[in-house]
Parts: C-alpha cells; sequence; structure tokens
C-alpha cells in the first residue's frame, strides 16, 4: 500500500543490537562455567570453535562503553544456562550471576533497556546427557532456571525472550545444538517439549513480575509461490504454517496449526502429548513477538520424484517431498553466504504477522553475514552493511505505516561474533573484533563505517537513514 505522509519510528523505539551468550562471551570454562552442548564444537574446516569467541566475558565494560557511545536504547543478549546452573538445574553458580548482574547494571546505567533471552541453542551438556529435549524432566529444568533469572533479575529486566529459534532447532538440529542425526519424529517431540516449557515461563514470569513483558524469538520469514499457480500457493502456504505458523500459532494460542497437525498425522510425526501439556500451553501468554528475521524463500509444488536431500541451514532449505521445493527467486539477490536478500520481504513478514496475532513486534535479529576488512589505519568500510541495513530500516518504517505495532529493531549483531557453523569470517557487528579463526591475538575491538552511520539513524530516531 502506497502511504503519502510517512509517520515517524515511534517516540520510544528500541533502536538496538543482539548477541547470544555462546557465540560471544568466550570463558567456555571459567569462574564455575558448566559445559553446554555447543562446547562439543571442535575447530574443524578452519572454522574456530565457541571457546574464546569475541572475549566479551573479559571486555564487557568495554563493549558497553562503547554501545553507549553508539547510543543504543536496547541490547539483546542471552544468557549462558551454564554460567547460572553449570548441570542444567541444581546449585546456582554466584559468579554467573554477578557476571550479568553487573551487565544489566551497566547497560541501566547507560540507558540501554536490557532484552535478555533465556535460551539461545547452549542447552547444558548434563541435560542433553539425559536425553535434552527429548526428555520431559528438561521442562522442569527449563522452568527451574526461569525462576532462578526472574527471582534474581525480574526487577531490572523488563523485556524477555523465552527460546531464540525454537522452529531453527528443529529443523536443523544438528547445525544448532539439538544433537546429531535427530529423527523428526524425535524433532517434533522436543518441539512439543519446548511448547510447554516456554509457556509455563511466559506464565511465570506473569506471576512473579506482573509489569515485565515476555515473548518468542523464533525465526520468521514470508513464503512467496514461485507462480500464479494454486499448486504453487499451497506448497507456500503449507511451507509457512510447518516453518512460520506452528511456533506463533502454538506460543499465542496454545495449540497445533492444522494444517501442521494433518502433515504430523500423515507422517506419523504426531508428538506424545501428556495430560496437563495443553492446559499448559493455553496457559501462557506472550506480551509480543519476538521475530528474527533475515530472507524469504520461494517455492513450488514438489515433482513427484522430488528426492529427499539432506542439509541447509537457518535460511536454505530445499524442501520437503509432497509438500513444496525450494527455487531461486529470479527477482532476489545473495549474500556472500547465499541468503537471499530482501528488504521488501521483512515488509511483507511484518504485516503477515501482525495480522494473525495482532500482538506487538520486536525484530530480534536481522544483518549481513560478510566478510569484513581492516585496514592498516583501523578503518572497516562496510557500506554493503550500512546498504543492507538501511533498506531494512526503510521497510520496516513503511510496515509501522501498514499498521505493525513494531516496538524496536535489534539487529544481528551488536558485535563481531563467532556464527552458528561459520565461524568468524562471516562478521554481522557494528564492531569489529580482531581475531581469526585459529589466532585469537587480544580480540582488539575496532568500529566499523556502520557504527557511525547507526549511531546517526539512532540519534534521529531513524528520520536520517
Ligand atoms: C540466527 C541465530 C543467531 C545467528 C544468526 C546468523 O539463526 O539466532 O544465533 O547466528 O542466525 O546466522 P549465522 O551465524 O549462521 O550466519
Amino acid at each position: 500500500m502506497h502511504h503519502d505522509h510517512l509517520k515517524p519510528f515511534p517516540k520510544n523505539f528500541l533502536w538496538g543490537a543482539s548477541t547470544s551468550a555462546y557465540q560471544v562471551e568466550g570463558a567456555w570454562n571459567e569462574d564455575g562455567k558448566g559445559m553446554s552442548v555447543q562446547d562439543l564444537t571442535e575447530p574443524h574446516d578452519g572454522i574456530t570453535d565457541f571457546k574464546v569467541t569475541s572475549d566479551h566475558y573479559h571486555h564487557m565494560e568495554e563493549d558497553v562503553a562503547l554501545m553507549a557511545e553508539l547510543g543504543l536504547k536496547a541490547y539483546r543478549f542471552s544468557i549462558a544456562w551454564t554460567r547460572i546452573l553449570p548441570e542444567g538445574v541444581g546449585k546456582v553458580n554466584q559468579k554467573g550471576i554477578a557476571f550479568y548482574d553487573k551487565l544489566i547494571d551497566l547497560l541501566l546505567e547507560n540507558h540501554i533497556e536490557p532484552v535478555v533471552t533465556i535460551y539461545h541453542f547452549d542447552l547444558p551438556l548434563a541435560l542433553q546427557k539425559e536425553g535434552g529435549w527429548e526428555n520431559r524432566a528438561t521442562i522442569d529444568a527449563f522452568v527451574h532456571f526461569c525462576h532462578v533469572l526472574f527471582k534474581n533479575f525480574g526487577k531490572k529486566v523488563k523485556y524477555w525472550l523465552t527460546i531464540n529459534e525454537q522452529n531453527m532447532m528443529v529443523l536443523h538440529s544438528s547445525v544448532l545444538g539439538t544433537g546429531e542425526d535427530v529423527s523428526e519424529k524425535s524433532a517434533y517431540q522436543q518441539c512439543h517439549h519446548m511448547f510447554v516449557a516456554s509457556s509455563k515461563a511466559m506464565a511465570l514470569l506473569h506471576e512473579m513480575h506482573p509489569k515485565c513483558k515476555i515473548g518468542p524469538a523464533p525465526n520468521i520469514t514470508a513464503i512467496y509461490p514461485a507462480s500464479s499457480k494454486p499448486e504453487d500457493m499451497a506448497a507456500a502456504y503449507e511451507w509457512s504454517c510447518l516453518r512460520n505458523w506452528l511456533y506463533y500459532d502454538a506460543y499465542v494460542y496454545g495449540r497445533y496449526n492444522p494444517v501442521v497437525w494433518a502433515y504430523f498425522e500423515e507422517h506419523d510425526l504426531c508428538p506424545t502429548i501428556e495430560p496437563g501439556d495443553m492446559e499448559a500451553m493455553r496457559g501462557g501468554h506472550p506480551d509480543y513477538l519476538g521475530m528474527n528475521y533475515y530472507a524469504t524463500e520461494t517455492v513450488q509444488a514438489p515433482p513427484a520424484d522430488m528426492e529427499v536431500s539432506e542439509g541447509g541451514d537457518q535460511q536454505t532449505t530445499r524442501g520437503i517431498p509432497g509438500m513444496y521445493e525450494s527455487v531461486p527467486n529470479p527477482n532476489l539477490g545473495k549474500t556472500q553466504y547465499g541468503w537471499t536478500v530482501d528488504p521488501v520481504g521483512l515488509r511483507n513478514t511484518l504485516c503477515q504477522a501482525a495480522s494473525r496475532y495482532d500482538l506487538p513486534i520486536l525484530i530480534t535479529e536481522n544483518g549481513l553475514g560478510q566478510h569484513d576488512v581492516l585496514e592498516a589505519d583501523g578503518s572497516i568500510h562496510d557500506d554493503y552493511r550500512i546498504d543492507f541495513l538501511r533498506k531494512h530500516y526503510e521497510q520496516a518504517r513503511l510496515a509501522i505505516n501498514d499498521g505493525v505495532d513494531l516496538i524496536g529493531f535489534c539487529p544481528w549483531s551488536y558485535i563481531d561474533l563467532v556464527s552458528t557453523h561459520e565461524g568468524f569470517n562471516k562478521r554481522y557487528g557494528f564492531v569489529y573484533v580482531d581475531r581469526t579463526e585459529d589466532d585469537v591475538k587480544e580480540c582488539k575491538r575496532y568500529k566499523k563505517d556502520s557504527f557511525d552511520w547507526y549511531k546517526k539513524v539512532i540519534q534521529t530516531n531513524g528520520e536520517d537513514l
């Protein structure tokens, strides 16, 4: 829809930036931290592990000072479960509490709203050894972890996010830390347990701190049909139900999407639902929807002889026989790492989610992963990142004018960190971290050109993109 006069970004818009604990903190075994599933990653194919990452654990004050200089209004970070509960349950590690207490205090002193993700791909290894999310005991462990967090930080942290990209963990379990060779049946059983766990967490926060706000953070994207053929539209809609709406429907309405349930029945994937589970799912309500958006997908009806092919990552799937087949979109370019670039897709995705759920939305991730070059004078000219973000902010503003209640935008990522499976070469940050895959050096920080650009965007509340 065309708007003659554009409304500005809202006054208290959360101009933010995101990270996650296992990708940014390092200090993987310090101060009592237990091991998470991510700590099992070994350096491979020239790609680093998660042991040092950006060494944020030892640069925390410096990192917050740079956030203050940038003028951030919000910082989305996750809390490492194993820093708080080294074994996943049981004894609380006070040094872990102290680390996040200090981070939160520093943020608040600098007028930066902490937005805390409770769980971002780093399940405690001790829980994984007992079956991980397949084991119902993990539901109680998660709720216990939430209780510890809400008790310690609930008076200071207003915005919470339950589980990062539950949908991607289900669809790409080996990349994102729920285990190797997880069958589809097991993945959807794990998914069910995460639904119950996150609903219980939302209800618990509302009981303990009624003024706080909590929501999920799945990876959501509009799915386009490759043509005007009704069969392609059906493929796009069904894939969208399985990839997107299954999750928001469960979080918001506490129910299974009927199109997805039919797929489960057809393929013997129905999870075991214990008495009380659906009541628990209906008992938790998000106050807002987190949304990680990177790229749209384009699909067509699959050929009858379509082969199942393994692989893919968060933004690249190949298809599901009998449902859809991914095809390239000739209208869209790609990043260095093969992810489609579609700023207008952000507007499309926001409008779809807003009209389905009518809840405020916080963009919890969006950004460009690219190789950056540190020049001899310490500058990094990432005009490609500025261009990418500018176009997405323009579309976010249009979405606001379309009626979306967008409360903030937290690009991925605040600072360079280790990609989920592409190491340190694929950088996203406004702040450059000087290290390579195999030489961590001193992880010295440098401001990229995008840092100055984003500073100006924040100062002008998005008027000067
Ligand atoms: C999301 C994850 C993030 C982040 C981002 C970029 O799926 O929530 O943790 O890493 O994708 O992905 P990648 O690191 O694979 O480039």
